[in-house]
């Protein structure tokens, strides 16, 4: 997955040079680049060397004094407070600087908006956004700003960028960034850097961005000139977006963005090295459809792969017509309508009885766009033990590398499945068989339904259910209506009393489980889908971790509704403690946390407090009607654990109900 162009070493060499006193490309000279360094981060705007000085003292004027209103009318307002306005400069600007190429990349790909935070090495590119047909959206931390683009991303279906300075921005970013390579979200992200000569010598706000983030970025790449620096970000948008998608870097050099570029960036795209691979093997196809078509108990199980690949209409007509039943995977989850006869709903550790009996039992399991990761397969000597793999992945590096695949089918998943739907006649032919030999296992899943269903208990003296608050919030939701959340118990009771109907309404941290996800990602998916409903069940201690971006959810007048499951305690860690450290609570219980309702209240949202049956229809509609971001702080049973479980590595079939059967 890691690869660092060539420009890093490049860029290496020319910072080793330019430490001997060359100059920079760039027609600033590396003093007065430093000097503008100090200035900025110092406070002092106005000394900022490529910024109009004036307009930006005018957007932070807007601000203070409307004191609401979004970024984007902020900054209308203080260009038609100057001499020119947008609409009356005669098309675009021509590029000069390496920021306006980066701008300008950013617009030829696409890209319309970027969640950030500003400082001293980023400047120049802030300042040549200003101009840029492109909304940026202030967040209140480079952490928030990650996983805004992230889920920006996942809902777009094209990267998400995000934009931070070099050193602790840079570094703030990082948590977001592994987050997106554990999932294989789309991701662009853009880091100031000192200037090339001073990179190595521990200077201000330097952090080897690029050093760092190699392990967890498709690819990085360090910017070592003007003119090709909007190249670079257009291939690493480009990348980000293309194949298996992920998260991009580009490092930016302050003497690469104030240098000078005289043209127009490429149009963004892939680099040529980089294959996608489209059609699977047309031989693997036949022998998968034969497996399919000889096997008595077939089982598909869709991935996040399935959504990332545009895949889930292919997979639906493919399980409905051949009467296949389907488990997800988590990441999967909404790939095929959870409502639907055949949906067995998703697998792993806390996933249905249903799905990991289903799982257990097949004969032959059609994945499709999946990593197999533990969470989902518990022990592998244990995982789906008596099936033939079919495992449809776009990325080789994937198959075999956790569960042997016995027939590998590397494309793009709605092509694949396209090509295994008109291999399956002939081979339900050969094999002399057809779909009707499915009855019986379709029946025999249905059982397991029956026998395991998902309860939960509400005695009216117990405090309420955090499943009760699920459903009734899903039931009263639209069907398309976009859910994050934070990473804990509340995760799981979301993704298990939801009903999640369409691809892309589900926006979670899977494979880092990152708390504090669950709230920036409101945000990017807001404003990602701003006629979509969007709601975001976080944990009390999730909550803690990103609560500051409710004041970006204020002043963008964002219409996300945060319920808050709260527990007083980092719940899932609690679970565990009581199941296997004999209930020694260390550090897990959070009695200290604030009133969060009042909290909103402080950012100026709107807070509620729910804590009886009685309330819940009505204080949630009240924060649904609500016109803008409204935060239920929900006192729900800390008592509460979430089931079904199936023990770490242990057996998916084995799957425990209570905590006496761990
Ligand atoms: C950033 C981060 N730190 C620590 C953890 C470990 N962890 C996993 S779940 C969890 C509990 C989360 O608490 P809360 O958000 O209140 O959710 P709850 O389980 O109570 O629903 C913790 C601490 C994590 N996943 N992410
Ligand atoms: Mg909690």
């Amino acid at each position: 997955m890691v690869r660092v162009s060539e420009r890093s070493e490049r860029a290496g060499a020319d910072a080793d040079a330019r430490t001997d006193g060359e100059t920079t490309d760039g027609e600033v000279t590396n003093s007065e680049v430093a000097s503008d360094e100090t200035a900025a981060d110092g406070g002092t705007v106005a000394d900022a060397g490529a910024g109009t000085t004036t307009e930006t003292e005018a957007v932070a004027d807007a601000g203070t004094e409307t004191g609401t209103g979004t970024e984007a009318e902020s900054r209308e307002t203080a260009v038609e407070d100057g001499a020119e306005t947008l609409a009356e400069r005669s098309g675009p600007k021509p590029v000069e600087t390496g920021a306006e190429s980066i701008a300008r990349a950013l617009e030829g790909a696409g890209a319309k908006h970027i969640f950030g935070v500003q400082g001293g090495a980023i400047m120049p590119v802030y300042d040549a956004l200003y101009d840029a047909a492109l909304t940026h959206v202030t967040m209140a931390h480079e952490q928030g700003a990650a996983h805004a683009a992230d889920a920006y991303g996942q809902v777009t279906g094209t990267p998400g960028v995000c934009l931070a300075t070099s050193g602790p921005g840079a570094t703030n970013l990082v948590t977001g960034i592994a987050d997106a390579d554990m999932d294989s979200d789309p991701l662009l992200a853009l880091t100031g850097q000192v200037p090339t000569n001073f990179v190595g010598n521990d200077a201000f706000q330097e952090t080897d961005t690029v050093g760092v983030t190699r392990p967890i970025t498709k690819a990085n790449y360090f910017a070592d000139s003007g003119e090709t620096v909007g190249d670079v970000v257009g291939e690493a948008f480009a990348l980000a977006g293309g194949g298996r998608q992920g998260p991009t870097l580009v490092d930016l050099p302050k003497d690469v963005t104030v240098g000078s570029a005289d043209r127009e960036p490429d149009e963004p795209e892939l680099p040529e090295y980089y294959e996608v691979p489209e059609e699977a093997d047309a031989e693997t196809v036949t022998e998968a459809a034969r497996a399919l078509a000889s096997a008595e108990q077939p089982l598909i199980l869709s991935g996040g792969g399935v959504t990332k690949g545009e895949a889930s209409a292919e997979l639906r007509a493919f399980a409905t017509e051949h009467g296949i039943p389907v488990v997800t995977t988590m990441p999967g989850i909404g790939t095929f309508p959870e409502d639907h006869d055949l949906c067995l709903s998703w697998a792993g550790m806390h996933g249905t009885g249903y799905a990991n009996m289903a799982i257990s039992h097949t004969d032959c399991l059609l994945a499709v766009g999946t990593r197999f990761d533990d969470r989902l397969t518990g022990g592998i000597e244990t995982f789906a033990p008596d099936a033939e793999v079919i495992h449809v992945d776009i990325d080789p590096a994937e198959v075999s590398k956790n569960v042997h695949a016995d027939y590998p089918l590397i494309g793009d998943a709605s092509q694949v499945l396209d090509q295994l739907s008109g291999a399956m006649a002939d081979a339900f032919e050969s094999e002399g068989t057809s779909t009707a030999e499915y009855e019986a296992w379709r029946e025999r899943c249905l059982e397991w339904v029956e026998e395991y269903p998902m309860e939960y208990a509400t005695p009216e003296d117990d405090p309420l259910k955090p499943q009760f608050v699920v459903e009734a919030l899903c039931e009263a939701c639209p069907d398309d209506t976009i859910v994050t959340s934070g990473v804990g118990q509340h995760q799981m009771w979301a993704s298990q009393y939801w009903t999640y109907r369409h691809p892309r309404t589900w926006i979670s941290s899977h494979g880092l489980g990152t708390m504090g996800y669950g709230l920036p990602a409101a945000i990017g998916a807001k404003i990602a889908a701003p006629d979509t409903e969007v709601v975001c069940f976080d944990g009390d201690g999730s909550f803690l971790m990103t609560t500051q971006e409710l004041s970006v959810a204020v002043r963008e007048n964002l219409d996300i509704t945060v319920v808050v499951l709260n527990n007083e305690a980092i719940g899932m860690v609690r679970q565990w403690q009581d199941a296997f450290f004999e209930r020694r609570r260390m550090a897990s219980m959070y009695p200290w946390i604030p009133d969060f309702a009042k909290l909103a209240e402080a950012f100026g949202a709107k807070g509620l407090a729910l804590r009886e049956y009685e309330d819940v229809a009505d204080v949630l509609a009240e924060a649904r009607e609500y016109d803008g971001p409204s935060v239920v702080d929900c006192h729900i049973d800390p008592a509460e654990n979430v089931y079904p479980m199936v023990a770490s590595g242990g057996d998916n079939a084995c799957f425990a109900l209570s905590e006496d059967q761990l």
